[in-house]
């Protein structure tokens, strides 16, 4: 069975993850029917997708399927990893993506709602941004897509807390939207979707494509760039990192070193 389910219904598409029971966590698996699901998209009439957990969810998503983390000393967020092809794909996708959010949204599903266009969420629904907890080397790129979203002062705070921020302050500090009543937020982003939807596709996508090649504008010398791998390689190759990992699974508070 796939775990997304996917409908079109007058150029607008939906895709809903469907792992509930393994709290949606973001699996090669899963990513994988996302990114074939995002294909079918793009071979259809949609002009604007939708993407959600299903009506009710408690957590939208618990991020990376931390049994899948790379361990023994590889990069965990490496170019060609699964979860950083799917952002790329969102940004790159040709029509706008309304992320649709009810419940926690964890670590890289963070980054994934952030790579959607346009964010709408129930007022209990809860953002994360977690590699600081986990000890997990996050890339660069990751961090632009929260740069590009938020100022500073704010995701330093989500960054270094690595704790849930609500809707209501998510709101306040430019992560999300607007926050809509859970039993509202289908009907509201449906029409949301519907006024993108009744506007040129060919102009839509193009401001997209512009935004996003304006938003990644930040030159980076390659000393500036070698540096950062090798703090990252530093941070991915520690005891912290396993750790950070092992806690997790062991249900109990890391206790981080810090080598
Ligand atoms: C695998 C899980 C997960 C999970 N993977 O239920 O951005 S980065 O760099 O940090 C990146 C590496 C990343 O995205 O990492 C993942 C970040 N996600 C989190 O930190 C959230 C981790 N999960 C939780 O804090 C809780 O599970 C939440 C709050 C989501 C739900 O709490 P709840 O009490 O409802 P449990 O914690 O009991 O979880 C139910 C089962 O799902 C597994 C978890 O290990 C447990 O398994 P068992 O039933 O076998 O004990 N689980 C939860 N999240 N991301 N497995």
């Amino acid at each position: 069975m796939s775990l997304v389910l996917t409908e079109v219904d007058d150029n607008i598409g939906t895709i809903t993850l469907n792992s509930s029971d393994k709290l949606n966590a973001l699996s090669h698996a899963l990513i994988a029917d996302f990114m074939a699901a995002l294909e079918e998209m793009k071979a259809s009439d949609v002009r604007v997708v939708i993407l959600r957990a299903p009506e009710g969810s408690r957590i939208w998503s618990a991020g990376h399927d931390i049994r899948e983390l790379e361990s023994g000393g590889h990069d965990p967020q490496s170019y060609g990893a699964p979860l950083r092809s799917a952002v790329r794909a969102i940004e790159r996708f040709p029509h706008p993506i309304i992320a649709l959010i009810e419940g926690g949204v964890w670590g890289e599903a963070c980054e994934i709602a952030v790579s959607c266009d346009l964010l709408v969420a129930t007022p209990n629904s809860t953002f994360a941004i977690t590699p600081a907890k986990l000890a997990v080397a996050y890339s660069l790129g990751g961090v632009l897509n929260f740069m590009k979203s938020v100022g500073l002062p704010f995701l330093r705070e989500m960054l270094f807390t690595a704790g849930p921020v609500t809707a209501e302050r998510a709101l306040h500090f430019g992560l999300i939207n607007y926050v809509v009543p859970a039993e509202e937020i289908e009907r509201f982003t449906v029409k949301l979707a519907q006024q993108i939807a009744q506007n040129s596709p060919l102009g839509v996508s193009l401001l997209k494509e512009e935004l996003r090649i304006l938003a990644e504008a930040y030159p980076l010398t390659p000393e500036a760039f070698e540096r950062v791998q090798q703090l990252r390689r530093a941070l991915y190759g520690s005891e912290d990192y396993q750790e950070g990992i092992r806690s997790f699974f062991e249900k109990r508070k890391p206790q981080f070193e810090g080598k």
